[in-house]
């Protein structure tokens, strides 16, 4: 009995150890990288044209220099979105302009400040 509590007394701290170790860090490392918290327009949703303010909220500040925004029209041609401003941390502000009814999928591609990108899209029709 005493000898296998010896035994086990290691490897129980280690556990310990290495499950408080997952719970404090994992939290932080899903935390730190972007992932889209909500968006403007709404995925999925239908908004008025011709021309659609774009507003997309991540969980952490992103670099603006390394995101980009793309557009796909009903044709199926892809444009490039330009990013005008960070108007508060994790937040990027756009505008569409010249839009026709019909299906589009806005394309984001962020990277965040602990280095990792993450990249998504929002499908939304134009009425
Ligand atoms: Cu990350």
């Amino acid at each position: 009995m005493r000898r296998n509590t010896w035994i086990l007394t290691p490897l129980f701290v280690t556990a310990i150890v290495v499950a408080c170790g997952i719970a404090l860090f994992a939290p932080r490392v899903a935390l730190a990288h972007a992932v889209l918290v909500s968006s403007q327009p709404g995925a999925n949703s239908t908004v008025s044209g011709p021309e659609v303010a774009v507003l997309l909220k991540y969980s952490s500040r992103v670099d603006l220099e390394h995101s980009t925004l793309t557009l796909l029209d009903p044709d199926g041609k892809v444009e490039k979105v330009a990013i005008e401003s960070e108007p508060s941390p994790g937040l990027l502000s756009a505008k569409l302009t010249g839009l026709v009814k019909g299906a589009y999928v806005l394309r984001w591609q962020v990277l965040a400040t602990d280095g990792h990108i993450t990249r998504g899209k929002v499908p939304f029709q134009v009425k």
